[in-house]
C-alpha cells in the first residue's frame, strides 16, 4: 500500500510539471485529489490494509495530499504570474497623452453681479436681509404708501394669488418686514437682494428678474448720505473715475426722489452709442424715506430720517458686461454662460 502511494504521488507531481496551463493542471488536480481521484480511491481502500499498518499508511496518504496540494498551488500561481506578465508585456500606455478635460461649471454671471452688488454695501457695514416671494398686499403696497389706484397694483401689473397675496413686485416689503421687527431700534442699515416678478416682457423686461435695495434708518440721515453712499457705490462697481449725477423723481414710498446716473464708462462721458450720446446711464432710483412710510413701521419721522435705494441687478450686469438681451439670462445657452 505505501508503495502505491509512493508510486501515484510521484505520477501525479510529474504531471502536475507537465500541465502546460491553468486549464490542464485542474484536470491534473481533479485527476489525483477529485472525488473520484486516485489519491481518493486509495484512501477508499483503508478498510482493506491492517489495522497495525493503518497508521502508517493514513499519515502517508495524507501526506502525498499535502503534497501534491503545495504543488498544485505553486503552479497555479505560477500560471497567474506568468499571465498578468504577458499582459502587462502586450499593453502600452501612453503617459504623455494629456488627461481627460473636468467640465469646470461657474456661478451664473447674475449671481456674480448680485454678490458683487452685496459686497460693496457688506463692505459699508450693511446687513443681508431675505423675505418671501409669495407676499401680503400690506407689506408690497400698503405699508410703502402706494396708493390703491397706483397702476403696479393693478391686475395687469402684478401676479396676484387672491385679493390679498401676490408674488411681490419689488424686495421693499423686505425693508417694511425689518423695520416691524427692528420696533424703532435705530440703526436700520440693510439692503435687500433677491427675485421679484412683475407683468413685463421684452428684451430688457422679464417677468422674473432681481433687484437689491437698500434702507439706512438712523438720526440725522441727509440727502447727502444718500449721495454719497451711492456714488462710492458707482464707483465700486463700474471704476474709481465714475460721477453720479442724480434727476428729480418720483416713487410713493420716498420724497425727495431721485435717478442715479453714472458718467459713462464706455466714453467717459464724452458721449457715445452706449450712453446715448448723453455722457450718462441711468442705474438705479433713491430717495429720502417718506415720512408716512416710517411712521407706517413704527419709526417717528421726528425723532429719525432715511434713505433707501433700488437698482435691478439685471440692468446693472447688462451695462457691465455688455449684454444687449435680458432674456440671454434667463435662456441658459452654455455658449452664453461659459463666457463668464
Ligand atoms: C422702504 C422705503 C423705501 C426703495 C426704492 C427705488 C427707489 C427704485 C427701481 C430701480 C429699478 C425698481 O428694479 S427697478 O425697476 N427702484 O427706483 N427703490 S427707492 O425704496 C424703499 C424701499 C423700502 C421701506
Amino acid at each position: 500500500m505505501l508503495e502505491q502511494i509512493k508510486q501515484i504521488e510521484s505520477e501525479a507531481l510529474a504531471a502536475i510539471a507537465a500541465a502546460a496551463d491553468k486549464e490542464s493542471l485542474t484536470g491534473v488536480k481533479i485527476a489525483y485529489l477529485g472525488k473520484k481521484g486516485g489519491l481518493t480511491a486509495l484512501s477508499r481502500r483503508m478498510g482493506q490494509v491492517d489495522a497495525a499498518e493503518r497508521p502508517a499508511v493514513g499519515t502517508a496518504v495524507n501526506a502525498a495530499k499535502v503534497a501534491l496540494e503545495q504543488a498544485i498551488n505553486q503552479r497555479m500561481a505560477a500560471f497567474h504570474a506568468a499571465e498578468t506578465e504577458a499582459a502587462l508585456a502586450s499593453e502600452t500606455i501612453d503617459i504623455s497623452l494629456p488627461g481627460r478635460p473636468w467640465p469646470a461649471g461657474s456661478r451664473h454671471i447674475l449671481t456674480q453681479v448680485l454678490e458683487q452688488i452685496e459686497d460693496v454695501f457688506i463692505g459699508m457695514g450693511y446687513t443681508v436681509e431675505e423675505g418671501p416671494q409669495v407676499e401680503y398686499d400690506y407689506y408690497n403696497f400698503e405699508a410703502l404708501n402706494l396708493p390703491a389706484d397706483h397702476p403696479a397694483r393693478d391686475m395687469q401689473d402684478s401676479f396676484y394669488f387672491s385679493d390679498k397675496m401676490l408674488l411681490r413686485t419689488h424686495t421693499s416689503p423686505v425693508q417694511v418686514r425689518t423695520m416691524e421687527r427692528m420696533a424703532g431700534r435705530l440703526p436700520v442699515k440693510i439692503i435687500a437682494p433677491g427675485v421679484v416678478y412683475r407683468r413685463d416682457d421684452d428684451a430688457t423686461h422679464s417677468p422674473m428678474f432681481h433687484q437689491v435695495e437698500g434702507l439706512v434708518i438712523d438720526k440725522n440721515v441727509t440727502f447727502a448720505d444718500l449721495s454719497g453712499t451711492l456714488l462710492a457705490f458707482a464707483r465700486r462697481m463700474f471704476g474709481e473715475e465714475r460721477q453720479i449725477r442724480l434727476r428729480p423723481s418720483y416713487f410713493p414710498f420716498t420724497e425727495p426722489s431721485a435717478e442715479v446716473d453714472i458718467s459713462c464708462f464706455a466714453c467717459g462721458g464724452r458721449g457715445c452709442r452706449l450712453c446715448k450720446g448723453s455722457g450718462w446711464i441711468e442705474i438705479l432710483g433713491s430717495g429720502q424715506v417718506h415720512p408716512r412710510v416710517l411712521q407706517l413701521s413704527g419709526y417717528d419721522p421726528e425723532q429719525c430720517s432715511g434713505f433707501a435705494f433700488g437698482m435691478g441687478v439685471e440692468r446693472i450686469a447688462m451695462l457691465k458686461y455688455g449684454i444687449n438681451d435680458m432674456r440671454l439670462l434667463f435662456d441658459n445657452d452654455l455658449r452664453f454662460l461659459h463666457s463668464f
